[in-house]
């Protein structure tokens, strides 16, 4: 299911928006940085801008060019991700339960996608989850939430939790890849993590 019939779906299902909410006036649909177009600025949009930005066969629509160029200079580049993320988001790519005031991936955010997809997989209307939060649950921007998205936020969450930098955010890279092609790709922190932890003397503590 594409990520366009998933949002259909939810925004046929679920009007209402929970964790979030915006004053949007009519005549201005989309908030300036909204590129997914979901009604709030998130790490998903940057996201989204930042894929753009990296990976070539990755488009965006000519609105959403016009969206993604938040300091409004005419063209999107990397001063438009980096804004996105150190001043705009409200909350980042992964952190689908908004844990306000402080934006972080917990454990509850992969459990929120593994019990909607365990739905899913069952067959059964699971539709607790809104379109900002679906959003957001979509860590590798393929637009459908699957068991994929919570292993790399459980893996964000165990390299931030051993005190590991996010190299990838260092490096002004704000989404994640399972694949080795890309230059959002995850496995290689993952490796790193634990095991040269200890290895660097790393105590536990
Ligand atoms: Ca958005
Ligand atoms: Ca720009
Ligand atoms: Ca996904």
């Amino acid at each position: 299911m594409t990520r366009k019939n998933i949002l259909s779906l939810l925004t046929a299902g679920a009007m209402g928006i929970t964790c979030f909410s915006m004053n949007i006036s009519a005549e201005s649909a989309y908030a300036a940085g909204d590129v997914d177009m979901d009604g709030v600025v998130t790490g998903h949009d940057t996201a989204m801008v930042s894929r753009y930005l990296q990976e070539e066969d990755y488009t965006l629509t000519e609105e959403q060019l016009v969206l993604a160029d938040v300091d409004a200079d005419g063209e999107v580049t990397q001063a438009d991700a980096d804004k996105l993320y150190n001043e705009m988001q409200v909350c980042v790519l992964g952190d689908v339960t908004n844990d306000d005031p402080y934006s972080v991936i917990t454990l509850n955010d992969p459990s929120c996608i593994l019990n909607y997809y365990s739905y899913m997989g069952a067959g059964v209307s699971y539709n607790e989850m809104n379109a900002v939060e679906m959003n957001l649950a979509d860590m590798n921007l393929d637009g459908v939430v699957d068991i994929t998205d919570s292993v790399i936020m459980m893996g964000m969450y165990a390299v931030v939790g051993v005190g590991l930098k996010n190299e990838l955010l260092e490096n002004g890279i704000y989404y994640y890849s399972m694949n080795s092609e890309s230059p959002a790709y995850v496995g290689d922190m993952f490796e790193y993590s634990i095991a040269d932890q200890y290895k660097d003397g790393y105590s536990g503590n």
